[in-house]
C-alpha cells in the first residue's frame, strides 16, 4: 500500500510563487509515487467571511491552477473540503480532545487576530482542529506544507496521540510534516524579512501565478535588495538577494551554489532581470493551461465530484471507527 499524502490551501487571495515553491512543487513531486489527496480548504477560508460569489469562483480557479501547475487529476484525488462532510464532523469530535492552552500558543492565530481585530471569531481559534481533522481522516503519512504550517502539524500529532492513548488503539496514524529544505519560506519582494503572502494584494510584494508577464517583470525589477553589490547567499545580511537566489533556484531546479556561480561578477540588476525572465518562462504555460481549463468548467466540476466521492469513501471508514469507540449509538 502506498503512503498517503494530504495537503490543502485556503481559497483566499491568490496562489503565488511562495505557495508554489513551499507546497505545490512538492505536491507535484510526490504524485507519481504516493496516494495523494489535495484539496481546496473552503471551510477554513470562511473564517474571514468572504463574498459568496467570489468564494465559489476562487475554489474553481484554485483547482484549475493546481492542475495547470502539473497536479494531475488522474493521479491525485482533487476535491473541495466542504464536499466531504466528514471533515466538519471529525473536527467537532477532535475539539473535545484539544486544550484551550495549546490553541492559545498558535502563532498563526496570534498574527491573524492581530491583523483582523474586528473579526476574531472562535473558528479562527479552533482552525487548527479542523486542519487536524483534514489530515487524520485519511490515515495520512506525509503532509507537504511550508515552514509556517509546522506548528499546526505538531498540534495535529498531539491531538492524534491523545485520542489514540485515551481509547487504547491506533485510530489515527501519526502524520509527518514534509517541508522543503529550500524554499520553505519565500519572502516578500518588498519586505524580505517577512513571508510572501497570498492575501497581500495591494503591493508589489507577491508574485501571483496568474500575474501578466509584464507585471511579473515589474515586480522583480522593484524587488528590495540589500547593501553591497556582490551576489552571495547570506540570509542574515542579504535577505533580499538570498530570497531571489532561492526563487531562481527553485524554478530552474538548481542549487543555491549553482545560482551564485551563474551570477558571479554580475550585479543585483542582472539577478532581478534574469529571475523575472526565468519566472515568465515558468509561468507562461501555466497561464495558458489555466485559461483553457477555466473554459471547461464541466471538466473541473466532474473532477471535483469524482474527487469528493473517492475522498468520502476513505474518510467514512475513519469516522465510523471513531464514532464507535467514543460511544455514539449507531444510526
Ligand atoms: P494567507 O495570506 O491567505 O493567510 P498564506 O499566504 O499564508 O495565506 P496559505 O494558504 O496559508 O498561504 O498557505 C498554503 C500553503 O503554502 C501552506 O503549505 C504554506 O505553508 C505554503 N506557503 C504559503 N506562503 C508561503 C511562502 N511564502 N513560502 C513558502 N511556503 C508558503
Ligand atoms: N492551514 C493550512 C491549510 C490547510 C492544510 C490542511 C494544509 C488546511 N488543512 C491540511 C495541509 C493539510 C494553511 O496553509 N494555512
Amino acid at each position: 500500500m502506498s503512503k498517503v499524502i494530504v495537503s490543502g490551501i485556503q481559497p483566499t487571495g491568490g496562489l503565488n510563487i511562495g505557495t508554489y515553491i513551499g507546497a505545490m512543487k512538492n505536491w507535484k513531486q510526490l504524485q507519481d509515487e504516493y496516494d495523494c489527496m489535495y484539496m481546496v480548504v473552503d471551510m477554513h477560508s470562511i473564517t474571514v467571511r468572504p463574498d459568496p460569489a467570489e468564494l465559489r469562483e476562487r475554489c474553481l480557479s484554485f483547482v484549475a491552477q493546481y492542475i495547470a501547475c502539473g497536479i494531475d487529476p488522474k493521479k491525485n484525488t482533487l476535491f473541495i473540503q466542504s464536499h466531504v462532510r466528514e471533515h466538519a464532523e471529525l473536527a467537532w469530535i477532535l475539539n473535545c480532545y484539544t486544550g484551550m492552552g495549546e490553541l492559545n500558543r498558535m502563532t498563526q492565530f496570534k498574527e491573524k487576530s492581530q491583523k483582523n481585530q474586528s473579526n476574531i471569531n472562535s473558528a479562527l481559534f479552533t482552525y487548527p482542529v479542523l486542519m487536524a481533522a483534514d489530515i487524520l481522516l485519511y490515515q495520512t503519512d506525509l503532509v507537504p506544507v511550508g515552514q509556517d504550517q509546522k506548528q499546526h502539524l505538531e498540534i495535529t500529532r498531539d491531538i492524534a496521540h491523545r485520542f489514540n492513548n485515551h481509547h487504547n488503539g491506533e485510530y489515527f496514524k501519526i502524520p509527518e510534516p514534509f517541508i522543503p529544505k529550500i524554499g520553505a519560506k519565500i519572502m516578500s519582494l518588498q519586505e524580505p524579512c517577512s513571508k510572501m503572502s497570498k492575501s497581500d494584494t495591494t503591493s508589489k510584494a507577491t508574485v501571483y501565478l496568474l500575474d501578466e508577464a509584464k507585471t511579473v517583470t515589474k515586480k522583480f525589477k522593484s524587488a528590495v535588495t540589500d547593501s553591497g553589490d556582490e551576489i552571495t547567499f547570506d540570509e542574515i545580511n542579504k535577505p533580499g538577494v538570498s530570497n531571489l537566489i532561492t526563487i531562481y533556484g527553485a524554478i530552474t531546479n538548481q542549487s543555491q551554489e549553482d545560482v551564485v556561480k551563474h551570477f558571479e561578477g554580475k550585479r543585483y540588476g542582472h539577478l532581478k532581470v534574469e529571475t523575472a525572465e526565468r519566472m515568465n518562462e515558468f509561468l507562461d504555460p501555466i497561464r495558458s493551461q489555466y485559461n483553457e481549463l477555466m473554459d471547461d468548467k464541466t471538466f473541473l466540476l466532474q473532477t471535483l465530484k469524482d474527487g469528493a466521492e473517492r475522498a468520502s469513501e476513505k474518510a467514512e471508514k475513519t469516522l465510523k471507527a471513531v464514532k464507535e469507540v467514543i460511544g455514539f449509538l449507531p444510526a
